[in-house]
């Protein structure tokens, strides 16, 4: 049995796809981070970066989504292209850890949520977060897979962040990005897709944007 500990953002729905798609037995363990459950110490003992999503299977823990997939992929030899892709594997997923993953984050923050000033970091992560989906959706061109002939991890870790296309980008971009569009409609049309998106109504997350919210969003604002 895998305990993972999830909120429903895009990083812990890349490992909820996995974990149904492979149909392994999971305990979802929420964890509310807009009241600040991420710091609790059981959690930091866990992550020690403080976030999510976290597996542990066997006793293992293994945080950030991208290595969780990675991790649980080989561990269970599902989802991987065949062993010449290895470093096409690699790349696309390094990429979607530490490029669409990080812009797209900081796109919706500052879109979406940061006090004014924020013209400059906006237009910075909003080029940067679209730049990131146009290189996926050129590389789709022609292709039905992000790595080698089928279905695979790096397609659960474009998943995450690119069905969420229009809230990054704030408005209805869908239609500038048909490749990358495909692969989210592809997947999205999979049962797995379905029930890990339905992980929403096993638990009911606090949803306002109250004080206490904003205390744990802002908490590198020094106080007034
Ligand atoms: N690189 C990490 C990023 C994890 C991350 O930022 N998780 C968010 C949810 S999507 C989180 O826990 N946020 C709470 C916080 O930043 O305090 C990954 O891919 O898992």
């Amino acid at each position: 049995m895998i305990d993972f500990y999830y909120n429903f953002s895009p990083n812990p729905m890349k490992v909820a796809l996995f974990l149904e798609e492979a149909g392994l037995a999971y305990r979802p363990v929420p964890v509310d981070t807009l009241l600040g459950e991420q710091f609790a110490p059981e959690i930091v003992r866990l992550n020690p970066n403080g976030k999510l999503p976290i597996i542990v299977e066997d006793g293992v823990a293994v945080f950030d989504s991208n290595a969780i997939l990675l991790y649980l992929a080989e561990k269970h030899g599902r989802f991987l292209p065949a062993p010449e892709y290895r470093g096409q594997l690699l790349s696309w997923l390094m990429f979607a850890a530490s490029g669409v993953g990080p812009y797209s984050g900081q796109a919706v923050h500052f879109r979406h949520y940061a006090p004014d000033p924020k013209d400059y970091p906006l237009q910075r992560y909003d080029f940067e977060a679209r730049r990131h989906f146009t290189v996926l959706d050129e590389h789709l061109a022609g292709r039905n897979w992000m790595v080698g002939d089928g279905y695979g991890i790096v397609d659960m870790a474009v998943w995450g962040w690119a069905r969420n296309i229009d809230f990054v980008l704030g408005g209805e971009f869908r239609a500038g990005f048909p490749n990358l569009v495909r692969l989210i409609d592809a997947i999205e049309a999979r049962p797995a897709a379905a029930a890990a998106v339905g992980l929403r109504d096993r638990h009911a997350f606090q949803r306002e944007f109250d004080e206490r919210a904003r205390r744990t969003m802002f908490r590198h604002l020094k106080p007034a």
